[in-house]
């Protein structure tokens, strides 16, 4: 049902009810488009609020993306009616809303198209989407062909549901001139003040066509009449109705009539999207709506993918990972840094490790980031819930409760920067916050690192407030004593890659002043929270201790163990408990849980994770983001290769088929989750989230060039030291690394420590220094059996 085509630039699905939800999706820096195999989308752009211009046939909640999409048969979606008009036989492509069987069905998603096969009655329909890489516009070409061997008479409806647009206003019609149906609204507000607010707003949807149809419906009603979608009134007449819609539901739905020789083929360009006037959609339809202009267009769109095509290619043993990662991957991490999720206030934790991973592909916006977040620091020190990238933009959402780990994110995120580019110079620049404060961004981090260090209680514990990195656990502190037992851990790791960057700029009193803090927080973790196999995950303001052996549910969280081996917490002897626990207790075929038994009831105390549906989410999923920390922990332990490998393959659905259809999703993104409850509810575990918005993939990139690769930058060069899992014996490398491009043969051989020979010579110790931009090293790399 599934393969990669194309040298894995694109992934095949062959049937559209095996993985009913699996999709693609394609985005510019102004909009985002995710649609199903089965014809289902959903577009945002930004305005610089995220907007949509297709819309549900009711009012929509506003808010940010969310897991598991539900789809219904009026969902938005971009569809193509085909009837035999001498049989009256109807079916439509992709597959909804008619969802005939068909002889043939292709689903292709490629890195900048999506594209689709049909065949059915003797018909070929060929579906393409584009974007262009400046404008919020989609660009479709249908192509129809007469496979049957012999002459046929059809209609071919694109039928493009607009929706309900507004409560205010709304209304839809065929503009000739345009050659399109254009759809108008007003976007719904009662204060006085929004009104100047959404003065400019894109209140037009339209739909053009490059060939002028036969007939249209503008009217959602008229189009679909008795007949529901299945086999829609308009399209039993001899044509559509024209109609309009006046404070009723838009629609764009257009016909071609058509007689076909055989093998003849018609094809057809439309365009979707929003716009302000008729000028707008004018311009739109002259920039874009020919075959010259989409080719040209198609041409742009791929070359803005190539940017993000990453630093790294690799050649294992294992073809699917080779896949995801010398194709996929890299764009999924591209995605990240460059529309930080259709969001103007992104969380600080995931806007800092989303710009993470622009470190291997464009390190400029990562140096960039760094000075966005860091200027908006307060006067304490704290970094605010939600960074504002639009002027006018407010914290939102889960940005308006108080969470108290951003900070630690600022050293995390900092390493890589420093790894990739050795560019110490960003500590030195200075930055001015609104509050009026100016120093550099070295100073900055400092004051960072005190206030996580300030920001714990008497015991030495950091507070939770209403949430750590985990967002949901939002009544462990609410009451102001709760403290977490991960952002304790993670406190002492970020201070101490923090007191690391302090030595190298030889601040040693400074650096002396944050490993003893680090050692703090570390000694109390030990002594509040170590449960003798593993750590607790807090204590509540209650001073009730969880996440510990007694717990019949929540009782081993993965957080605290991992950055308990990241930051020093934990000791030899505790890592050794921590991984056997976790195997026995948080592993499953899909990844490893984020904590186990799932809470099957609320509990006061922790918060509206215990809420969410067992396995789902926060609530004992397998959630990818806590899952790849604990994947990096192992590769930073050194001696873990089976273990990581293991778990870093889980991120990633297949290679075999019923793996595929049990997580339901293509392997061209790490979703944010595959639901957990394996144990409780084994029929749906494995499925999942669809949703390609997760910390993920920085993450799951770094693990994979750091740590499986073993090729991670210091102050001067670039180390190697790879890690291959045990059942494989050489792997090919090209990693590009400050300019340069290295090309590395690494086998296993008999050696004791890692052996690099560059030409003649071997080199004193696994490490490239003196590095050149410009040039190509080719390196052959023993690791001992
Ligand atoms: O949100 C993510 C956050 O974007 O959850 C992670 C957190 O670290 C990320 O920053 C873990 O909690 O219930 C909620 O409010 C959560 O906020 C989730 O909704 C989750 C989203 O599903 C991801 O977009």
């Amino acid at each position: 049902i599934l393969q990669p085509s194309n040298n894995g630039n694109r992934y095949e699905l062959t049937s559209p009810t095996a993985m009913p939800k699996a999709g693609g999706f394609l985005w510019n820096q102004k909009m985002m488009i995710q649609i199903t195999c089965r014809g289902y989308a959903t577009a945002q752009f930004m305005q610089p609020e995220p907007a949509k211009y297709a819309y549900a046939p009711n009012i929509e909640a506003r808010t940010f993306m969310q897991p598991e999409p539900n789809y219904y048969s009026h969902h938005p979606g971009r569809f193509v009616y085909i009837k035999d008009l001498e049989t009256g036989q109807l079916f439509s492509a992709p597959h909804e809303p008619v969802r005939a069987k068909p002889d043939r069905f292709v689903f292709s998603v490629g890195k900048s198209d999506v594209a689709w096969a049909v065949e059915h009655m003797g018909i070929r329909v060929e579906m393409v989407m584009g974007l262009p890489t400046a404008d919020v516009a989609e660009l479709w070409t249908i192509k129809v062909t007469n496979i049957s061997g012999r002459p046929r008479r059809i209609s071919v409806t694109p039928y493009f549901p607009i929706g309900y647009m507004s409560w205010m206003n709304q209304s839809a019609e065929w503009n000739p001139e345009l050659v399109g149906v254009v759809a108008s609204c007003v976007t719904p507000y009662q204060k006085a003040t929004e009104y100047f607010k959404n003065k400019y707003l894109k209140d037009k949807t339209y739909f053009l066509c490059e060939t002028r149809p036969d007939s249209w419906d503008a009217s959602q009603q008229a189009f679909e009449g008795e007949g529901g979608l299945h086999n829609p009134s308009a399209l039993q007449e001899a044509q559509l109705t024209g109609s309009d819609a006046r404070y009723e539901t838009p629609t764009a739905a257009v016909q071609y009539r058509l007689a076909l020789e055989a093998n003849e083929e018609r094809e057809y360009r439309f365009m979707f999207g929003p716009a302000y006037d008729n000028d707008e959609i004018r311009t739109m339809r002259s920039r874009y709506l020919s075959k010259q202009a989409f080719v040209r267009t198609a041409d742009e769109y791929a070359v803005y993918m190539e940017r993000g095509r990453g630093c790294l290619r690799i050649e294992t043993p294992d073809k699917e990972l080779d896949n995801f990662v010398n194709n996929w991957l890299p764009r999924q991490v591209y995605y990240h840094g460059d529309v930080n999720r259709l969001t103007t206030d992104p969380q600080t934790r995931n806007y800092l490790q989303d710009n993470m991973g622009m470190n291997y592909i464009k390190p400029e916006v990562a140096r960039k980031s760094f000075i966005t977040a860091i200027s908006q620091q307060e006067a304490n020190g704290a970094m605010p819930d939600g960074i504002l990238l639009a002027e006018g933009a407010e914290l939102k959402y889960i940005n308006q409760i108080p969470h108290t780990d951003h900070c630690v994110w600022l050293p995390v995120t900092l390493d890589v920067y420093l790894n990739e580019t050795g560019d110490y110079s960003l500590l030195k620049e200075r930055v001015r916050t609104e509050n009026g404060d100016n120093f550099t961004v070295f100073e900055r981090f400092s004051r960072a690192m005190d206030f996580l260090l300030e920001l714990r209680d008497e015991r030495g514990l950091s507070y939770i407030a209403q949430g750590d990195w985990c967002d949901p656990m939002n009544m462990v502190g609410y009451k102001g004593k709760g403290v977490s037992g991960w952002l304790t851990l993670a406190t002492a790791y970020a201070v101490n890659l923090w007191a690391g960057v302090c030595e190298h700029e030889g601040a040693t009193d400074l650096a002396k002043h944050f490993r003893a803090g680090a050692e703090h927080c570390n000694a109390a973790a030990n002594e509040h929270l170590w449960d003798g196999d593993w750590f607790a995950r807090g204590i509540t303001d209650d001073n009730v201790k969880f996440g510990i052996k007694k717990d019949p549910e929540g009782r081993i969280w993965l957080n605290p163990q991992t950055f308990a081996m990241l930051g020093g917490g934990a000791n030899q002897k505790q890592i050794a408990r921590i991984l056997q626990q976790v195997d026995s207790q948080l592993s499953t075929p899909y990844g490893v849980l984020m904590f186990s038994p799932p809470f099957t009831k609320m509990r006061e105390d922790v918060g509206r994770v215990t809420q969410k549906a067992i396995g789902s989410a926060e609530n004992g999923a397998v959630y990818n983001h806590a899952g790849v920390f604990y994947i990096y922990s192992l590769y930073k332990l050194g001696n873990q290769q089976d273990r990581a490998y293991t778990h870093l393959r889980q991120l990633l659905p297949g290679p075999n088929e019923a793996d595929y259809r049990q997580r339901g999703q293509l392997p061209i993104f790490l979703p944010n989750y595959y639901r957990g409850g394996w144990r409780e509810w084994p029929r749906t575990a494995g499925r999942s989230s669809q949703l390609f918005n997760t910390g993920t993939v920085s993450w799951a990139y770094r693990c994979v060039i750091e740590g499986l690769c073993g090729l991670s930058g210091d102050a001067e060069g670039l180390v190697i030291r790879p890690q291959l899992p045990s059942g494989w014996n050489a792997i090919k490398v090209t990693r590009e690394f400050r300019g340069a491009t290295f090309h590395l043969d690494i086998r296993r051989g008999l050696v004791k420590d890692v052996t690099v020979r560059m030409g003649e010579r071997v080199l004193p110790e696994p490490r490239i220094t003196g590095i050149k931009a410009g040039q190509t090293y080719q390196l052959s790399v023993v690791v001992p059996q």
